[in-house]
Order: C-alpha cells, then structure tokens, then sequence
C-alpha cells in the first residue's frame, strides 16, 4: 500500500505540470513536457537509474544489470503526455508505476542479472501533431521522417519542436535498438474501461492491443451567397460530409468489435451566410481485426466517393497514422498470470480497445501489458481516477513479474 500512495503522491505533483483549465493537459516538447520530465528524472534516480533524453525526446532511466544477462534489457514504459483537458493517470501511471516496480523488485540490493530501462515516452495521444509513437518507432526503426514536416495549430513543425527540446531529429535513425539486446516491454495503463470495476479486480493482464488508423476526408465543394444561390445546383461540401458521417456510425453499428469514430470537423469558409466549401474531417477506426478494418476502410471510402459525385464536389482521402493489432506474449501473460493470482486471489484477462506505446514496441521485442482498475470506466476525462491500493497491487505483481523473468 505504501508504495500505492507513493504513486498517488507522485501523481498529483506531476499533475501540475499541465497548461490551465481542467484536468491535466500536457503535450510533447512544451514546457509542461520540460516540467514532467524534471520530476520523472527524479523517479528514476530514486529507483537507481542513471537517465538520459534520447533524440526522440524519450526520457530514459537505465539500471545496468549485473550479470550474464546484463548486455539484454528489459523495458518497462508508457508516456507522459496527455490528451486535451484529460486526466492524471492515462499514461503518466504507467511511468510512475515502472519507477516503483524497479525499485521494489531490486530493494533488497539483489540488482537484477539483465539490464532494465524505464521509458517515458514523449508523444503517444498525437494531439498536438497529426501523428505518434514516435519514440517507440524510433527504437524500433520504424518511423516515417515526413511525420517532422507535420506542424501544430501553432505551425510548429514538430522538428523544430523536438529539436528545441533538446530531442536530435537528425540522430533518431540511431536509436534502432537490436531485438536479440531487448528481453521485453511492459506497460501498465489504466484501463480506461468498466471491465476491472464491474469484476471487482484491482489488476488485469492484458491480452492484445486493437490495431487503429487515422484517415483525413476533405470534401471540396463551391461556396457563394446562402440567401441568393438557389438549392439546386448547389455543391455544399458540409451536407456531403454529413451524408458521410452518418453513414460512418450506422456501418459501424453493424460490426461487433469496430469503433469508427469522427472527432475532429473543420469548415471554410465557416460563416452563417456562405455555403461551405471545404470540409475536413477525421475518421478514426480501431478494430482487434485489421482485414476487418481494412474492409470497413474500404467500404466507406467507396461510400463517399459516390456522395462526393452526388453532391458535386471532388474529394480527398489521406491515411494520417496507422498501428497493425498487436497480441501479447503469452509467456508474459503466463507470468503475469501467475504473479497476479499470487497477489489478487485470481486473474482475469481482458482485451485492449485503446492503443498503446506497447503497440509499437510489439515489432521490437515481446509485450505484456497490466490494467488498473479505472472508477466508473471513464478516461480522457478529469474524473480518470485509480486508487492507490489499485496501483500498489500493480507495482507488487509487475516486481514480482521482474524477478520471474
Ligand atoms: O487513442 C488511444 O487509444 C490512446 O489513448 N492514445
Ligand atoms: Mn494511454
Ligand atoms: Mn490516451
């Protein structure tokens, strides 16, 4: 329990460092970013580790191991960013909780044979910028370098964004790290679901992360006077993208587990007496399948090129982010299993329906992934809260999981 609280502690500090308004809003390569890192270097430097900011602005504390295993390293990790006007725990636990676990499991001065690193990545929600995960895909080699073009709201790109933040835009291509050199990756999230409450459980295994896309759809119609062009004729970019969007949820109603989702509408020229003529909007699309999302892709796109043709205006479709399902070790889930039901009694094994750091790492090395019991099942909202008798539970099964390895 005590080290529940000294996450919770921790939590709350870190919280602060956020921009105003409700809940935390914390984004990559701000001084909120600056400000997290500072208290997380602490954490890892409470927990032994020496740390370091690598080129991809992922702050890195490392405990060498001592030895025949100590050239291979175990990661622990998730990020320190938020959404906007989001919760303290998304993310950010997963750091805290790494911190705690480390240091629990090697207490007794029994440092471990293999070497073990704590991530806390700097960009996981792509809020600020149109992408993410670019830390993990920086370990794994497989970033995009356009995704440096992309800018903010601002028109910051984000090299220059990571640049000023002392990340090395240049360097990231050297960060590949070798699978033969890398044991695993854990990550432990909050659940951001009811699955863990309604069991009356503190900790789940996590059995597989869903695979998600991100796609721009931009409608261009022709805009004029609203009281003088007549309805016939018209090339409303904002009706075809309505039609579309409707579409969107009624398809996705039909397929179990896809979630299809529209969360962001841009409109020009956007004034009460103009037709519009250019709208964007976002369509996001998860699934545990990714023939099935590709298939539901492809179906929507069809559908909207035959509205845009309807409606008269020429349409674009531009994939923006992109993240295959990924399963998790089933070694790991074994273990974790095992050091759960040691400690809770039992274990239950649930599905993720939100992606993860631990998505990207999948293609470097084995994952395993705990969830934390969330109250009410709510996240990306200021009422994210896990308690920390929860969060003392994880960090006693994730130690003990560290000394099975
Ligand atoms: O969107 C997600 O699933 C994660 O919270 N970034
Ligand atoms: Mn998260
Ligand atoms: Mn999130």
């Amino acid at each position: 329990m005590e080290t529940g609280l000294t996450a919770e502690n921790r939590l709350i500090e870190i919280a602060e460092c956020s921009l105003p308004g409700d809940g935390v809003t914390r984004f990559p390569f701000t001084d909120e970013h600056s400000r997290a890192n500072h208290l997380i270097a602490k954490w890892m430097r409470q927990a032994g580790m020496e740390v370091w900011l690598d080129a991809a602005g992922t702050l890195i504390g490392r405990l060498a191991g001592q030895g025949a295993r100590a050239s291979q390293t175990f990661i622990l990790g998730s990020h320190q960013d938020s959404v906007l006007n989001g919760g303290g725990f998304d993310g950010i636990m997963g750091v805290a909780l790494a911190c705690l676990a480390v240091e629990q499991a090697f207490a007794e001065g029994t440092e471990p044979d293999f070497s073990i690193e704590v991530h806390a990545y700097a960009d996981e929600e792509g809020v600020r910028f149109p992408t993410a995960l670019l830390g993990p895909r920086a370990l794994v080699g497989s970033y995009d370098p356009q995704v440096f073009k992309m800018r903010d709201n601002d028109n910051v790109s984000l090299k220059d964004a990571l640049a000023a933040f002392g990340g090395k835009p240049g360097a990231i291509h050297s960060l590949k790290r070798n699978p033969d050199d890398t044991l695993g990756y854990l990550e432990m999230h909050i659940e951001q679901g009811p699955v863990l409450e309604r069991e009356n459980l503190a900790v789940g295994v996590v059995t597989g992360i869903c695979g998600i896309e991100r796609n721009t759809l931009t409608l261009h119609g022709k805009t004029g006077h609203a009281g003088t062009v007549p309805m016939q004729g018209r090339r409303d970019a904002l009706v075809a993208a309505a039609r579309i969007i409707f579409e969107i949820q009624k398809e996705a109603k039909k397929l179990e587990d896809l979630r299809a989702t529209t969360g962001t509408l841009s409109i020009l020229p956007g004034a009460v007496n103009q037709i519009p003529e250019i709208v964007s909007f976002s369509l996001e699309i998860r699934s545990p399948d990714d023939a099935g999302r590709n298939g539901f892709r492809s179906f929507m796109i069809d559908y909207a090129n035959s509205i845009a043709e309807e409606q008269g205006c020429r349409i674009t479709v531009e994939q923006t982010y992109e993240q295959p399902a990924q399963d998790c070790d089933t070694r790991f889930r074994t273990l974790l299993e095992a050091a759960s039901t040691s400690i809770q009694g039992r274990s239950i094994s649930l599905p993720s329906g939100a992606t993860h750091d631990a998505s990207a790492m999948a293609a470097l090395c084995p994952i395993g992934m705990l969830f934390v019991r969330c109250r009410d099942g709510v996240s990306h909202v200021p009422e994210e809260y896990a308690s920390p008798e929860d969060m003392g539970q994880a960090i006693e099964i994730a130690a003990r999981f560290l000394r099975t390895l």
